[in-house]
C-alpha cells in the first residue's frame, strides 16, 4: 500500500513511512542541510509528474509498499482520476513547482516529459536528492534479460520488429517503453524477455540499465530544446550502454559507436556489405539480400516494410536479434 501523508516530524525518520513534504520545515532544512541527505531515508519519495509513467511508478512503488508522494505542475494532469481513485489517500500536489517542494525529498522520480533544468528539480538535484526515473525503478526490478533501443529514427520499427521476433522464437517477451505501455506496467515474473523502446528523456535521468543487448540504432539533431545542445543530446542516447553486455552499431553512423571496454560484445548493421558479425547487404546478380558475412538471409524484396530507412531498420532488428541469441 502506498502511504498516507505524513504529520510526523520531517527528521523523523522513526516516523510512519508516509510521504512527507517538507513545505513547514524551511528552518530545518537551512540549518540541517548536511543531516537532510545523510539521514536520505527511503520515506520521502517523490513522483513528479503524473501522466501515464507517473502512474505506472505509483503503481510499482504501491506493489512494493514504498510510501510515496505526487507532484504535478498542471493542476489538471493526463491521468489524475485514474490516481485519485487508486490512491485517495496519497498526497498530490497540484501547481507550480517550488524549491521548498522538492529539496526534503530523498528522492525524485522525474518523468521523461520533465525537463531536468526544472528550476525546482536542479535545486534539488544540487541539494544532494536524488534523481531517478522510471526506468531505475525497471531495472531494478526486472529478473528477465533487457533489449535497448534508442535512436533518433525508427526505435520504435526496430522494436516492434525485435519484439516480433522473440516471439515467434517462442519467447514469452514483453514489448514498451516510449512506445506504449511504460517500461513498469510490463514487468512479470513469467517474462523472459523485455524489448524496451528508450527515448533521450528516458536515458538522461536513467542511473543504471544492465542490458543484455543495447544499441543507438543512430543519432541527428533531435529534441535539442529539452536537452539544451547536440552533445547533451548525444550523451542522453549513449547512456542506454550503462553495463550492458552486447552492443549493436550502426557502421552508417559514427555517433552511435559506444565507448564500451573491448570485452563487450559488438555485432553491426550496415546499409554496406555484410561481414563477420556485420548484417548488411549482399549484392547478387539481379538480387539483393539481406545478409550475414556471406550468407543470404532473405531477399530486399520480401520486406514488407517499404523504403531504404526500413531495410535498415530490418538489418538493425536483425543484428539486435543475434546479439539477443534470438
Ligand atoms: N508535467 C509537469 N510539468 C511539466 C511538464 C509535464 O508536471 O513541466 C507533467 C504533466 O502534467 C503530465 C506528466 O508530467 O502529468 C507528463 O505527461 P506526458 O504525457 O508528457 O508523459 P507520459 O504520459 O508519462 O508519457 C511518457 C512519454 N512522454 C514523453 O516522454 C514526453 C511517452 O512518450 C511514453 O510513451 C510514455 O511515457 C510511456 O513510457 C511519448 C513521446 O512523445 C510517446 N516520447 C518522445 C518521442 O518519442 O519523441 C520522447
Amino acid at each position: 500500500m502506498a502511504g498516507a501523508a505524513s504529520h510526523c516530524a520531517f527528521l523523523d525518520y522513526h516516523g510512519d513511512a508516509g510521504a512527507v513534504w517538507p513545505g513547514n520545515t524551511e528552518t530545518a532544512l537551512s540549518e540541517t542541510r548536511t543531516d537532510v541527505s545523510l539521514i536520505a531515508s527511503d520515506n520521502k519519495r517523490v513522483i513528479v509528474g503524473l501522466g501515464a509513467t507517473g502512474l505506472s511508478v505509483a503503481r510499482y512503488l504501491s506493489s512494493r509498499g514504498l510510501p510515496f508522494a505526487v507532484a504535478d505542475s498542471r493542476e489538471q494532469p493526463p491521468g489524475l482520476d485514474d490516481f485519485r481513485q487508486a490512491y485517495p489517500d496519497v498526497e498530490l500536489q497540484l501547481g507550480a513547482f517550488s524549491d521548498e517542494q522538492f529539496t526534503g525529498a530523498s528522492e525524485l522520480l522525474v518523468n521523461p516529459g520533465i525537463p531536468l533544468s526544472e528550476p525546482a528539480i536542479a535545486a534539488a538535484a544540487k541539494a544532494g536528492v536524488r534523481i531517478r526515473g522510471d526506468i531505475d525503478c525497471f531495472h531494478e526490478a526486472a529478473k528477465a534479460p533487457i533489449v535497448a533501443i534508442t535512436g533518433s529514427n525508427g526505435k520504435s520499427t526496430v522494436t516492434t520488429l525485435v519484439g516480433d521476433m522473440a516471439d515467434r522464437a517462442g519467447l514469452r517477451v514483453a514489448v514498451g517503453g516510449n512506445l506504449g505501455t511504460p517500461a513498469l506496467d510490463l514487468l512479470s515474473d513469467d517474462c523472459e524477455l523485455y524489448v524496451l523502446e528508450l527515448s533521450s528523456f528516458q536515458l538522461e535521468r536513467c542511473q543504471q540499465l544492465g542490458a543484455k543487448v543495447a544499441t543507438v540504432l543512430n543519432v541527428s539533431a533531435d529534441h535539442l530544446d529539452h536537452h539544451g545542445s547536440m552533445l547533451a543530446y548525444h550523451q542522453a542516447k549513449h547512456r542506454i550502454f550503462q553495463g550492458c553486455k552486447k552492443v549493436v552499431i550502426n557502421a552508417d553512423d559514427s555517433l552511435t559507436q559506444p565507448l564500451v571496454p573491448e570485452d563487450v560484445e559488438k555485432w553491426v548493421f550496415s546499409l554496406g556489405r555484410s561481414d563477420f558479425r556485420r548484417f548488411g547487404l549482399l549484392e547478387q546478380p539481379g538480387q539483393r539480400y539481406l545478409a550475414l558475412a556471406r550468407e543470404p538471409l532473405m531477399s530486399a524484396d520480401e520486406l514488407r516494410i517499404a523504403g531504404r530507412h526500413n531495410l535498415s531498420n530490418a538489418l538493425a532488428a536483425l543484428a539486435i536479434g543475434a546479439a539477443a541469441d534470438l
